[in-house]
C-alpha cells in the first residue's frame, strides 16, 4: 500500500449537520459502548425513543456471548411496520413520498407511492395475506423481482406478525426449496415474471419446481410482466383478484422486542445455507440509527441503494432504515449496464439523486468502460456516496470519488454483514476524512477486536482476524431452528467473541481496513458463497469424483469461482463437461454461482491425513506459484508440478 492511498481526505465542513462532527462522534461513541457503566443503555434507549412503542423498553443490552444469547430492549413493545409506514402518515407526512420506483425499461412506468400510498397497500397485502391464513410467527417466503410490491409485502408480513424469508430472485428452483423447506414455510408470494437486464425471469415457474415436491398451504402471485403461467387450482392464488374485496384498515400487532423479524439465508463455509434470525426492536432502531447518522439524510432528499432486496442491505437500506426515517427511497428494478452504461447516471439525473449507495464491483464494472458513460449527465443533485458488499480497491475508490463525486463529494464504505443487521465500520460524514480503501471507524455500539490465529489480541497498528466484543441491537439472534450451528459458526473460535470471518487493518489513525474473508467463503461481485456450496453442486455431477472451489482476484467481481474437478476413472475431461458442469451449478444454486474455470486435476492435493490443501489450491488459482508455502505434509508432491503447468496454460 502506497503512502498516497494511505493519505487522509477531509469532508466538507457542511457534512455531519444531523450529528456528526468529531466531537460529538467521540462523545456519543464512548457513551454508546459504555466505557462508563450503565451509560450504553441509556444511549440506545435514547435512540429507541425515535420509535414508536407500545410499551417502551426499559432495558437495554442483556446479552452474552458466553453462553451465547443475544437480546436488546426485552421488554419493550412495537411493531416495525407501524413505525416505517403508519407512524409517518399519522404525524403529518403521509404525502411525502415513500417510495419512486424505477423500472428495468428506461422506457417503462415510474411508480410514486407516497407514505400515505404505501400504507393502503401495505393494509391491501396484510388482509390478503390474512385471508389465506397467515399468522404471527408463521414464515413467508418472497420472491420477487425488485419492484414495489417487494418493499409491500415484507412490510405486510411485518405488519401482522409474520416472519419473511425473502429470496433472492436470481436462485434456482433447488435453492428455494431448500430454504422453503429449512424454515417450514407455508407461503409463497411470488410474480409471474422478473425483468431484469431487459431478460424476463420465469418466477413462478421456478416456484413450481421448487414446489414439486414440497406442499405449501398458499402461493401468491403477483402480477408484474402478465404473462399467462399455470396456476395450481386451490394453492396458487393471484394476488390483484385474492386482494380485491379486503378491508382497507388492518392493526398492527403488538410483538415483543425479541419476537423474530426475519429470516435470510446467507452462504457460510458448509453446503447448508444459514438461516440468519433477526428480531423486531433491536434491528429496528440499529436500521434506524445507522442509515440516519452514516447517510446524514435530511428532510425531502433522494436515497438511492442498488442492492436487491433479496440481501441484507436491501432489507436494511431499501426498505427498513430508510422508511423508518420517513425517508424517500428509490428502487430500482434494472442493472447498471442496461440498455447502456449509462444507466446509473441516468436514474441519478432523472430522479434527482441526492445519496447513493452501490457496490464496488458495478462501480469497476462503469470504470471498465470508461468515463464517457458518466460525462454529460447532471449529477449535480448528488451529495454523498457508499459504498458496501466487499473491499473496494483505492483504484475504485478514487474513480468513484472524482468522476461520480466530481471530488467534492464524500464516501462512506461500510462494511457490515447480513449478521449484524446494518453497518458497523464506517466514517461518519462530517466526523472524519476518509482513506481510500478503509472502511474507516466503529459505529455507535460496535468494539472492534483484531486477533491472531490463536486468539492472542493484537493492539495498535496490526493486521488480524476481526471480532466484535460485545453485543450490538442489530446483532442477528441465531441461525433459525439450529443455535448450535450459530454458537459453533461465530463465537466458537474465539470464546466470548463474535469472530466476523474476515480479516482486518488497523492503521496508526486506527482505521479499519477490511481485507477480505478468511474462511470457505469467497464474495462474487459482492455475493457471498460458500465453497462448499459449489462443490457440492459439483460432486452431485455423475462424472464427478471429487471437487475443490477455491476464490481468485477478478478484475470486476472482486473475486472469481475457480474449480478444481476430479473426474471418476474413464471419463474423459472435455469442452462440452465443462459446460455442463457449469450449468450443473446454475441449476442448483443460481447463474451468480457459475463458476469462472473449471480445472481438471487427476487428483486434489491432500494432507497425509486425507484433508484437501485449499491453501495451495487457493495459491495456484491465484498464480501464485512461488508462494505455496509448506507443503511437507502433502501426501503426494509431484501432483503440484502438474497443477501448476495446467494453470498456467488456462491463462
Ligand atoms: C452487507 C453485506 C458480508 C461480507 C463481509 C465482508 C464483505 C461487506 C464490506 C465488505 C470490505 C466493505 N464486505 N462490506 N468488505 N469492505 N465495505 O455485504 O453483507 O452479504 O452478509 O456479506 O461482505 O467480507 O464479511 P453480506
Amino acid at each position: 500500500m502506497s503512502a498516497a492511498q494511505e493519505e487522509t481526505i477531509s469532508v466538507p465542513a457542511s457534512y455531519g449537520q444531523t450529528s456528526n462532527t468529531l466531537a460529538q462522534y467521540e462523545q456519543q461513541y464512548t457513551r454508546s459502548i459504555g466505557s462508563v457503566a450503565g451509560t450504553a443503555d441509556r444511549f440506545w434507549i435514547e435512540q429507541a425513543s425515535r420509535l414508536d412503542w407500545e410499551q417502551r423498553p426499559t432495558r437495554g443490552d442483556e446479552s452474552s456471548f458466553d453462553p451465547v444469547e443475544i437480546r436488546w430492549f426485552a421488554d419493550g413493545v412495537l411493531n416495525i411496520c407501524h413505525n416505517a409506514v403508519d407512524r409517518h402518515v399519522a404525524a403529518g407526512r403521509g404525502d411525502d413520498r415513500a417510495i419512486v420506483f424505477e423500472p428495468d425499461d428506461p422506457d417503462g412506468a415510474v411508480r410514486r407511492l407516497t407514505y400515505r400510498e404505501l400504507q393502503a397497500e401495505v393494509v391491501r397485502c396484510a388482509n390478503t395475506l390474512k385471508a389465506m391464513g397467515v399468522g404471527r410467527g408463521d414464515r413467508v417466503t418472497i420472491y420477487l423481482p425488485m419492484i414495489v410490491e417487494g418493499a409491500i409485502a415484507m412490510l405486510a408480513c411485518a405488519r401482522i406478525g409474520a416472519v419473511h424469508s425473502v429470496i433472492f430472485a436470481g436462485f434456482s428452483a433447488d435453492a428455494i426449496a431448500g430454504r422453503i423447506a429449512d424454515c417450514a414455510s407455508e407461503y409463497v408470494i411470488c410474480a409471474d415474471e422478473g425483468r431484469r437486464g431487459g431478460r424476463i425471469v420465469p418466477l413462478k415457474a421456478n416456484i413450481d419446481t421448487a414446489l414439486a415436491k414440497l406442499a405449501v398451504k398458499a402461493v401468491l402471485v403477483v402480477r408484474n410482466t402478465g404473462a399467462p403461467v399455470p396456476m395450481q387450482e386451490g394453492r396458487d392464488h393471484w394476488y390483484d383478484e385474492a386482494s380485491r374485496d379486503v378491508a382497507d384498515t388492518c392493526p398492527c400487532e403488538p410483538m415483543g422486542a425479541e419476537d423474530p423479524l426475519f429470516i435470510l439465508y446467507t452462504s457460510g463455509s458448509t453446503g447448508k445455507p444459514k438461516g440468519v434470525l433477526h428480531t423486531t426492536g433491536g434491528y429496528a432502531v440499529w436500521a434506524e440509527t445507522t442509515f440516519r447518522a452514516v447517510f446524514d439524510y435530511r428532510p425531502g432528499e433522494l436515497f438511492w441503494c442498488t442492492a436487491d432486496i433479496g440481501w441484507v442491505t436491501g432489507h436494511s437500506y431499501i426498505v427498513y432504515g430508510p422508511l423508518l426515517a420517513g425517508a424517500s427511497v428509490l428502487m430500482f428494478e434494472g442493472v447498471p449496464n442496461f440498455p447502456d452504461h449509462s444507466r446509473f447516471w441516468q436514474v441519478i439525473a432523472r430522479h434527482g439523486v441526492n445519496i447513493f449507495y452501490t457496490a464496488p464491483t458495478a462501480i469497476r464494472a462503469l470504470m471498465r468502460e470508461g468515463t464517457s458513460y458518466v460525462e454529460g449527465h447532471d449529477l449535480s443533485s448528488l451529495r454523498l456516496l457508499g459504498s458496501v458488499g466487499e473491499p473496494i480497491n483505492p483504484e475504485a475508490w478514487q474513480w468513484y470519488h472524482e468522476h461520480v463525486g466530481a471530488s467534492r463529494i464524500p464516501v462512506v464504505d461500510t462494511w457490515w454483514q447480513t449478521e449484524t443487521g446494518g453497518i458497523m465500520i464506517t466514517t461518519l460524514p462530517g466526523a472524519h476524512g476518509m482513506k481510500p480503501g478503509s472502511a474507516g471507524k466503529p459505529f455507535f455500539g460496535v468494539v472492534p477486536q483484531l486477533v491472531d490465529n490463536d486468539g492472542k489480541v493484537l493492539d495498535g497498528v496490526a493486521e488480524g482476524l476481526l471480532c466484535i466484543t460485545q453485543s450490538w441491537p442489530g446483532q442477528a439472534r441465531t441461525i433459525y431452528g439450529d443455535h448450535d450451528r450459530f454458537v459453533l459458526t461465530y463465537f466458537a473460535h474465539f470464546k466470548g467473541k463474535y469472530f466476523t470471518g474476515d480479516g482486518c487493518r488497523r492503521d496508526a489513525d486506527d482505521y479499519y481496513r477490511i481485507t477480505g474473508r478468511v474462511d470457505d467463503v469467497i464474495n462474487v461481485s459482492g455475493h457471498r458463497m460458500g465453497t462448499a456450496e459449489v462443490e457440492s453442486a459439483l460432486d452431485s455431477h455423475h462424472d464427478v469424483a471429487e471437487a475443490a472451489v477455491v476464490g481468485f482476484p477478478h478484475d470486476i467481481k472482486g473475486q472469481g469461482i475457480y474449480c478444481f474437478v476430479t473426474l471418476n476413472a474413464g471419463i474423459e475431461p472435455t469442452e462440452s463437461l465443462v459446460a455442463e458442469l457449469k450449468q450443473q451449478v446454475r441449476a442448483q444454486i443460481g447463474p451468480i454461482a457459475t463458476p469462472d474455470h473449471i480445472q481438471f486435476a487427476p487428483a486434489l492435493p491432500k494432507t497425509r491425513s486425507g484433508k484437501i490443501m485449499r491453501r495451495i489450491l487457493r495459491k495456484i488459482a491465484e498464480h501464485e506459484f512461488d508462494a505455496l508455502g509448506d507443503t511437507s505434509t502433502l501426501a503426494d508432491a509431484s501432483l503440484i508440478d502438474g497443477l501448476i503447468a495446467d494453470r498456467r496454460n488456462a491463462g
